[in-house]
């Protein structure tokens, strides 16, 4: 069941959001068993591709190029340090690899083209693959989704009303038109939002109505709490309480029986015991490693000992969709042509210049030159 009929307006959804929590999370974990394994949890890695001095001014991200923060800007990650990386992460336990990028959007050029060889080689190495890479157009999405993308993610972050108090430099429809984008391509989408950014309860509300109305709603929703980043403007925003993040996760279960719900950032503020109760709410995964993008996440260890304390188990990949099959990228693989052509012209121009026993000129040095001894 993708949506829950009985709560698809903002009035019911409000109701459900302040029941007595005990009793909300009965009914959330009653739903949750009825249509996920309750011990399952997965563990998804992320890898921050590319960081930092994004051109955006999203109120709560440390990565923006608007504010000071201790993120320094860096290049593209090589493709053979991310594919280290993945290893690293499915040796841990991860089965499924979320690379971020901190881009405005996705533009068509050698970084797009090196992303596209990562979602290839991870995706061949039998992990669910999905990217973060902010704003994408439809020919993009469809060159991902044959690379063997299994997800993109692009959250809506809160309700349309809130989303001007918290970002200037886009608007709510363009990340609507990328979700869309997205769905045309048939690549299964990753969709949710942050709380604890001043938002009132009709926000957080807001924002699940958002998904509601969506013919398709997202196969996957992450629940991020902020982490308040010095130098951002919500560096001084009051943390949010645990059992606020425990309601949000149950009513999106309840409203979306068959989606993913994600326990994403903000953990490391969690005891065990709300991260239990965030489980029994509905949630199913988790994103594991000492760091998220840039923010500090419970060490691997700590993870180790919750999954044993609470009985949770890994959960494998491609459990709610098939692996994605990888085809050939015309783009790289035209590129590969080239250069091959390019390697093939150069080797005959130097066994040809053999051949006529060419003697290159020797460049007396600039010492020999002079007259100056
Ligand atoms: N640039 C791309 C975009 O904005 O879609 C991808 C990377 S962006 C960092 C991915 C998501 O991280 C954001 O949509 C937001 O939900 C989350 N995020 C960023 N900073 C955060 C913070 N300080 N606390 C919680 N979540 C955060
Ligand atoms: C999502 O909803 N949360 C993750 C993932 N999708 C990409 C990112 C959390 C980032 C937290 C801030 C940081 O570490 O920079
Ligand atoms: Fe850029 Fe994404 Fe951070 Fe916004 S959330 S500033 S788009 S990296």
């Amino acid at each position: 069941m993708k949506i829950n009929s009985e709560y698809n307006t903002k009035e019911s959804l409000l109701k459900l959001y302040n029941k007595p929590l005990l009793e909300l999370v009965y009914q959330s974990a009653t739903i949750h068993r009825k249509y996920h394994n309750p011990r399952e949890v997965q563990m998804s890695s992320l890898i921050s591709i590319k960081t930092g001095g994004c051109s955006e001014d999203c109120g709560y991200c440390p990565q923006s190029a608007k504010y000071e923060t201790d993120v320094n800007a860096q290049k593209l990650m090589s493709v053979d340090n991310v594919i280290d990386q993945a290893k690293n992460a499915k040796k841990n336990g991860s089965s499924r690899l979320c690379m971020g990028a901190a881009w405005r959007e996705v533009r068509d050029n050698r970084d797009f083209d090196n992303v596209v060889e990562m979602v290839q080689k991870v995706n061949s190495m039998g992990m669910e693959v999905c990217c973060t890479l902010g704003m994408l157009s439809d020919e993009q999405a469809k060159r991902l989704k044959n690379a063997g993308l299994y997800a993109y993610n692009h959250n809506l972050d809160s309700s349309e009303e809130y989303y001007s108090d918290i970002i200037s430099s886009r608007e709510y429809n363009d990340r609507l038109n990328t979700i869309d984008n997205v769905r045309k391509s048939g690549i299964s989408l990753c969709s949710g939002g942050i709380i604890g950014m001043g938002e009132k309860i009709e926000d957080r509300i807001g924002l699940l109505m958002s998904y509601m109305k969506m013919e398709n709603p997202p196969e996957s929703i992450p629940i991020n709490a902020l982490v308040a980043v010095e130098g951002t403007p919500l560096e001084d925003t009051k943390e949010i309480k645990s059992w606020e993040i425990i309601r949000m996760i149950a009513i999106t279960r309840i409203a979306f029986p068959s989606s993913v719900v994600r326990l994403s950032a903000g953990r490391n503020s969690l005891s065990i015991e709300a991260q239990g109760l965030c489980f029994m709410a509905g949630a199913s995964s988790i994103f594991a490693g000492d760091t998220l993008l840039t923010t500090p996440n419970p060490e691997f260890n700590e993870d180790m000992e919750m999954f044993d304390v609470l009985g949770l188990i890994p959960k494998k990949p491609f459990q709610d969709g098939a692996q994605p099959t990888s085809h050939t990228d015309q783009i790289n693989e035209n590129k590969k042509q080239l250069a091959e052509k390019r390697e093939k012209e150069l080797l005959l121009a130097r066994k040809n210049a053999e051949k006529l026993n060419f003697q290159p000129r020797v460049i007396k040095s600039v010492d020999s030159l002079t007259n100056d001894k």
